[in-house]
């Protein structure tokens, strides 16, 4: 694979994910799903992108992470051996991410497509509380003389806190932050360590396979064991494990109740705190590159792994979207048989009898032979009478054939009604269906119906048209075709001398009743001929049946099943889009593991930097 397929399929992955985070968004219920989404998505953008695209391994990140007034930005502070993170007692006021960058050179931030998202970096200094799709960086002080900073090559995340997953604003800016860290500190304060919303975003994070340490704050310093027993108990213990089938091991530290004067002064009066903490840190950080390497192969795997679970959605909404095509689709067969049955079988497209005559008088003979047909058709007089008499004796009365418009109507009604109660049988089983009987109760009927009145407007013009059409191609196949006139005419004409002469050969010298066989053997052929006509009219009708049927399936049904199909998916393209993303995402998640996997594998052992990054630094002095 080229850099640039690397980069395609990172783009495609992490815009469907996007799109099915988008997707699963419009469902309240899924808000927590959507949520892990972003973290697949981030996770390809931040960690695997840059990692495929050779950008360098430093910095490392770390992510300060947990519930509304867990402490965070006051371990951000430890972690950056300063107060420089706004400590705030109103929950919920972190609102985008802020990143601390070392003093020292200037950090190289990654240069691939996608990174952070949406989020754009902003220059000027803003409170935290600022709700925008952004993140702030700023750079911390140098250390005090004589002392190295430890986190020298991290940039330290402050985040908001996780107390929703309902949020679309900032759980979306923290999965990004969260998705990019190499490390997590996960912070929880005594009093709410085990809300749900927060617990279940650890779970995530340790699945995601990253680094995680916890650090538990503001409990009494004698209650610290308890809790921290307590914690690994009741919050690890119930940790999923890695995909590699290990149980992930989280390191737990206690920050009890901090005077000011200690949580004013981390790199001073709070240093042993600070120590413990930032060696938790760097233990999980043997170097840069390896650190990296674990972290994006960790992501790897958990998309993998996860992929599938992430996938569960679409997939079941694609099933219930097929059910509700195969519903109207069903409808739509239903409403075709029964416009065949209660109209079409019946119908005896009257105007074609019109046409039928001017068939039959085609045959009669023009100019002088007229006055031969004049003959013969008064010869034929007593058939005539007979002949209507017969008609009436054998002709019912027409049946009362429903009005194509009637017909129409009540099967539109029938399938719209049908398609009704399936979906409020079905809403409580799943939000499309519930989301279409509310279409149903917002007039989705009604606007059904008026779809179907625009279509049958057109859908009239056409079949007079066609009517009309398909009667004059009867005639014209005659009247266009002189060779065809004039041997049909010729023959009738010959068969009536035919009858005339050989009435008269055979019974010559004729007596008056012999002479009688001569009207009746004319109306013999004039009789065959009307059968004929009448068989040619018939086929045409039938002809013109079958090209109802279609015409009503290509004007009027076919366009409104597929209206009323489409009508769940809000933009009409959604059905296709899942299933690309069903199709496409395992796929570019095999493809980009695969490549991970063989990067990582080439590189296994990094040469250690000269100095090493860490070297000496893993105990800090205390103060
Ligand atoms: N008493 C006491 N207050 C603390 C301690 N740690 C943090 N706080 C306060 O708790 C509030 C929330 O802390 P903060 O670090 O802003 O939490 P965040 O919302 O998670 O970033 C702030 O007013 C802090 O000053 C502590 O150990 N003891
Ligand atoms: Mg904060």
């Amino acid at each position: 694979m080229q850099p640039l397929d690397t980069r395609s399929a990172v783009g495609e992955l992490a815009k469907d994910l996007g799109w099915l985070e988008e997707y699963c968004r419009q469902q309240p219920a899924l808000a927590a799903h959507a949520g892990s989404l972003r973290l697949a998505s981030a996770l390809t953008r931040n960690v695997v992108g840059p990692y495929l695209e050779d950008q360098p391994a430093a910095p490392l990140h770390v992510a300060v992470v947990g519930g509304a007034g867990a402490g965070k930005s006051t371990v951000v502070n430890f972690l950056a051996g300063s107060v420089v993170a706004e400590a705030n007692p109103q929950a919920g006021y972190t609102r985008h991410p802020t990143a601390f960058l070392p003093a020292g050179p200037a950090v190289a931030w990654p240069s691939t497509g996608g990174f952070l998202g949406p989020l754009q970096r902003i220059a000027q200094e803003k409170p935290a509380d600022l709700d925008e799709d952004v993140y702030q960086v700023k750079r911390l002080p140098p250390p005090a003389a004589g002392r190295a900073d430890p986190l020298a090559d991290f940039v330290i995340w402050d985040c908001p806190d996780m107390t929703t997953w309902a949020s679309t604003g900032y759980v979306a800016r923290l999965m990004e932050v969260a998705a990019l860290a190499d490390v997590v500190v996960y912070v929880a304060s005594d009093e709410r360590y085990n809300d749900e919303v927060p617990t279940q975003f650890l779970h995530l994070l340790v699945k995601a396979g990253k680094a995680v340490v916890v650090v538990l704050t503001k409990m009494r310093e004698a209650d610290a064991p308890a809790l921290v027993a307590h914690f690994r108990q009741e919050i690890l213990g119930r940790l999923p494990q890695l995909p590699d089938g290990t149980t992930p091991a989280v390191p737990v530290l206690a920050f009890p109740q901090l005077p000011p004067a200690v949580r004013s002064d981390p790199a001073g009066a709070g240093a042993k705190l600070r120590v413990q903490l930032v060696n938790q840190i760097l233990v999980q950080c043997e170097s840069e590159v390896a650190a990296r390497k674990r972290t994006v192969a960790n992501a790897a795997k958990y998309l993998a792994a996860a992929g599938d679970g992430l996938l569960d959605v679409a997939r079941r909404d694609l099933a219930e979207f097929d059910a509700w095509k195969g519903a109207v689709a069903a409808g739509k067969a239903e409403f075709e048989e029964r416009y065949r049955r209660e109209f079409l079988s019946g119908e005896q497209f009257r105007r074609f009898d019109r046409y039928r005559e001017r068939l039959i008088d085609l045959l009669e003979l023009p100019g002088a032979g007229r006055m031969f047909g004049n003959v013969l058709w008064v010869l034929r007089t007593p058939y005539r009478f007979t002949r209507d008499y017969l008609a009436k004796l054998v002709v019912r009365p027409d049946v009362l054939n429903l009005s194509e418009q009637a017909v129409l109507s009540a099967a539109l009604g029938g399938w719209l009604d049908r398609l009704q109660a399936e979906a409020l049988k079905r809403a409580a089983g799943h939000p499309v269906w519930k989301g279409i009987a509310h279409g149903f109760d917002a007039g989705l009927a009604t606007q059904a119906r008026e779809r179907f009145q625009q279509e049958y407007r057109t859908f009239e013009l056409k079949e007079t048209d066609e009517l009309e059409h398909a009667g004059q191609q009867m005639v014209g196949a005659v009247e266009n075709h002189p060779a065809v006139l004039y041997t049909l005419r010729g023959g009738k004409l010959a068969a009536d001398l035919a009858v005339v002469v050989g009435v008269l050969v055979v019974t010559w010298p004729p007596s008056w009743y012999h002479l009688l066989l001569v009207p009746l053997g004319v109306s013999a052929t004039h009789q065959a001929a009307e059968v004929v006509a009448r068989g040619a009219a018939e086929a045409a009708r039938a002809r013109v049946r079958s090209r109802r049927e279609t015409l009503v399936s290509s004007a009027l049904t076919t366009p409104l099943a597929a209206w009323l199909a489409d009508w769940p998916a809000t933009g009409g393209s959604s059905f296709e889009r899942l299933q690309q993303v069903l199709r496409r995402v395992p796929q570019t998640i095999r493809q980009l593991e695969e490549k991970v996997g063989a990067k990582v594998a080439v590189s296994q052992s990094p040469p250690v930097a000269p100095g090493g990054l860490f070297v000496g630094q893993k105990e800090l002095p205390i103060a």
